[in-house]
């Protein structure tokens, strides 16, 4: 019964690790990206400015992961690879601005 629940576990683990862009992941990306903003601005290392930035963008991934979703209920292989695209573009924004050295 154990072996069985491993196995299962595994599995799991398994297609997590195939499919890092997967439409879940997309959605847990967004969930995530959202709270480094937030922690950024509470730290001090985002200026208000550079989060309203971050936070448009973070604003348009939304609706562009919206608006792929809406013609077939899904997030395709191309339109996941495109949100994947935006999402490492946003993160390294996140990343460069909070190392500027500017914190206010
Ligand atoms: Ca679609
Ligand atoms: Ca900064």
């Amino acid at each position: 019964m154990k072996k069985n629940i491993l196995a299962v576990a595994m599995m799991g683990f398994g297609l997590m690790t195939a499919m890092p862009a997967s439409a879940a992941e997309a959605d847990r990306r967004q969930v995530s990206q959202q709270a480094r903003i937030v922690d950024g601005v509470k730290s001090g290392e985002l200026t208000g400015r550079e989060a309203l930035r971050l936070e448009r963008k973070h604003r348009e991934i939304q609706r562009d992961i919206r608006q792929a979703r809406r013609d077939d209920g899904h997030l395709d292989a191309q339109e996941r690879a495109q949100i994947n695209r935006e999402q490492n573009q946003l993160s390294r924004r996140i990343a460069r601005q909070k190392h500027d050295g500017q914190t206010r």
